[in-house]
């Protein structure tokens, strides 16, 4: 046993550095890729589809979509991928990563951040830098759609409601001929301000729930 540690552990120490997980949660994830991707080295988004966890999250599409935008890979491309491999998937995962308790503040701000980002790249599906109006609808009808009742024009009320306060919370002077463009990187932080991420933040993914992978530390 202890030989076999070791040695995944070497095996992994890229992967360490570069997504935070620790070599027994890469060993774990890697065996549910090994499952996802029926022992191939790529992985499509018709095996993602397939997974039970994620077949009755309303923004399912979204989720998927962004395992495969290059954004979320921490480089900086854009486009997306037609297959992705093990790290590829990992570098998604990390976004979803918990903080830890000897995190420095500068290290917990910086997640943070990234997870914004990510979530804003989820909405901002063009990739100019900002989350218009039509992009934003587009998610609201995706999220009502699963709840039936509601129709497309309601969605549709409520995405411009929406846009609307934050039009006028973050372009507090606008004027009658002026046109909100939609929301930015730094509007949406702003936006998001008082929302705790760590707790929310996080998918119940291929049974691995994340918020439980906190390292040295028992929640229950
Ligand atoms: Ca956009």
């Amino acid at each position: 046993m202890g030989t076999t540690q070791t040695r995944s552990e070497n095996k992994y120490d890229d992967l360490v550095t570069k997504t935070g997980f620790s070599p027994e949660q890469i060993k774990n994830l890697h065996k549910r890729f090994q499952q996802l991707s029926e022992n191939e080295e790529t992985i499509s988004k018709e095996h993602l589809h397939s997974i039970p966890a994620l077949a009755n999250n309303p923004i399912k599409k979204q989720i998927i979509d962004a395992f495969f935008d290059k954004r979320n890979q921490h480089q900086d491309e854009v486009g997306s991928f037609q297959e992705i491999g093990f790290e590829q998937f990992l570098m998604v995962l990390s976004h979803f990563r918990p903080p830890t308790l000897k995190m420095s503040e500068e290290d917990k701000a910086r997640i943070r951040k990234e997870k914004l980002r990510f979530l804003f790249n989820m909405h901002d599906t063009d990739n100019d830098g900002t989350i218009t109006l039509a992009e934003y609808r587009k998610v609201v009808e995706e999220l009502l759609s699963k709840s039936g009742t509601m129709g497309i024009e309601a969605a549709k009320a409520i995405a411009d409601a929406a846009m609307l306060g934050v039009a006028s919370t973050n372009v507090p002077h606008m004027k009658p001929d002026e046109f909100y463009e939609g929301i930015t990187f730094e509007h949406f932080e702003q936006i998001l301000k008082g929302l705790e991420m760590e707790t929310r933040m996080h998918i119940r993914f291929m049974d691995v729930n994340t918020t439980t992978m906190r390292c040295g530390k028992s929640t229950s």
